[in-house]
């Protein structure tokens, strides 16, 4: 099998109907990355891709206190200057990974989403935090640059001033300036964030998943293109769903004002 998923040591993956939930499993360091946790990550990214009977996924932290508090230091502590570039690169290539998975990945978090943390939440699709949420890239502090693409998506999520400021202080943001920020798309009580992060996936997952793909990858690609030619890529991807079922299946049961099934066909 390409894309398994067994064997899983450090992540937790489970489906309820279309949805997949995926838990980072390392309480005991705050759900810390470690390259063997990032690269369970990346396989199970492959393999949500790869299985059509998913339709969104939700991405986590065990324990109450946790998203994930970043890359694990301890290995941090001891790379080698091209070491470090390819665990940077390796890491890159994994959150690319899951913002371009073709389907709705929610960040559900349920607390600290400090450097890696906080880049993994920015490569998600959207964001739901919890109250208790803390937020930032920290990695000044630690004498390093963000190495997961965060001095790129947070740049791009909540703008060049801010992202300087937040990146160059190292502070912990509350989940609150993180919303305000836009940063985050909600934020609700600690005891609701997995709930409501399920509730949004389900609601998701009903979408016709042909026309969700191509909306991702409309707003990903076209915000490395020039305005125009991000247009003509919307008109492609715009032309090409027309070929769906589901677009006939779409408009036919609205105007046979009924609720549409929707087949990812
Ligand atoms: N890596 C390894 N261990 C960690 C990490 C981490 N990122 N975060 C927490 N832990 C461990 C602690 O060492 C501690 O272990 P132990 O119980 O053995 O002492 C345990 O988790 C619990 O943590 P604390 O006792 O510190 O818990 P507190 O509630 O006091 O504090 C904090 C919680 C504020 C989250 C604190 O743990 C903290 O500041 N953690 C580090 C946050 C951080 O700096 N993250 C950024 C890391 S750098 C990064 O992510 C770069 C990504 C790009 C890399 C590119 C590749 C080169």
């Amino acid at each position: 099998m390409p894309h398994t998923l067994d064997s899983l040591e450090h992540l937790i993956v489970e489906r309820d109907g279309a949805v997949a939930i995926v838990t980072v499993n390392r309480p005991k360091v705050l759900n810390a990355l470690s390259t063997a946790s990032l690269d369970e990550l990346r396989r199970t990214a492959l393999a949500l891709k790869h299985d059509p009977a998913v339709r969104a996924v939700v991405i986590t932290g065990a324990g109450e206190k946790s998203f994930v508090a970043g890359a694990d230091i301890n290995e941090l502590s001891v790379q080698s200057p091209t070491g470090g570039r390819e665990h940077a690169l390796r890491g890159q290539h994994v959150f690319d990974l899951i913002e371009n998975m073709g389907k709705p990945v929610i960040a559900a978090i349920n607390g600290y989403a400090l450097g890696g943390g906080c880049e993994l939440a920015m490569a998600c699709t959207l964001r739901i935090a919890a109250d208790t949420a803390k937020l930032g890239q920290p990695e000044i502090n630690l004498g390093i640059v963000p190495g997961y693409a965060g001095t790129q998506r947070l740049a791009r999520l909540i703008g060049r001033g801010r992202a300087l400021e937040w990146l160059l202080s190292g502070d912990q943001m509350t989940a609150q300036e993180a919303y305000r920020l836009g940063l985050v798309n909600r934020v609700v009580a600690a005891a609701d964030v997995l709930p409501e992060s399920r509730k949004l996936a389900a609601m998701l997952a009903t979408k016709a998943p042909i026309a969700v793909r191509y909306i991702i990858e409309a707003v990903n690609k076209g915000l490395q293109m020039s305005f125009a030619d991000g247009q003509v890529f919307e008109a492609t991807l715009f032309g090409l769903v027309a070929s769906t079922e589901d677009m006939r299946e779409g408009t036919s049961a609205f105007l046979e004002k009924r609720k549409a099934e929707f087949k990812g066909r």
